[in-house]
């Protein structure tokens, strides 16, 4: 019907800043209190070559290499969320990249630090999370 919302899947991923910095439980309590469900969760080291993939439209830029030493440098928690319109509700709670210009009360306000370490990631479109979601979820 038009209007009505669609039922999506997404991939959220807290970044090794934000295990390190023990904030996985309450970035997992927002998405249960808004209803999302949790449909996969685990604990996992991100290998080079996944980094690579995962952030494969920014290979070149002058962050890359960072960015891919960041994200491998310990453990992430990635989860698979269900729900209406859930990709862009998501990525609404995330707030925006750079935690200096993210809405108050967004994740990335509250516990990020700067552009390079901004404790989230979420799919920004249904071709991207269809993309990142883990063959193993
Ligand atoms: P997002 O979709 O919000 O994760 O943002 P992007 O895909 O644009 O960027 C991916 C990651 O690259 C961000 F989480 C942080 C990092 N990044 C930088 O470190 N510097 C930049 O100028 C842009 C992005």
């Amino acid at each position: 019907m038009k209007g009505e919302k669609t039922v999506e899947r997404t991939f959220v991923m807290v970044k090794p800043d934000g295990v390190q910095r023990g904030f996985v439980g309450d970035i997992i309590k927002r998405f249960e209190q808004k209803g999302l469900k949790i449909v996969g969760l685990k604990m996992l080291q991100i290998s080079q070559e996944l980094a690579s993939k995962h952030y494969g439209e920014h290979q070149g830029k002058p962050f890359f290499e960072g960015l891919i030493k960041y994200i491998t440098s310990s453990p992430v928690v990635a989860m698979v969320l269900e729900g209406k319109d859930c990709i862009s509700l998501a990525r609404g709670m995330m707030g925006a990249t750079d935690p200096k210009k993210a809405a108050p009360g967004t994740i990335r306000e509250t516990f990020g630090i700067d552009i390079g370490r901004n404790v989230i990631h979420g799919s920004d479109s249904a071709a991207s999370a269809a993309r990142e979601i883990l063959p193993s979820f």
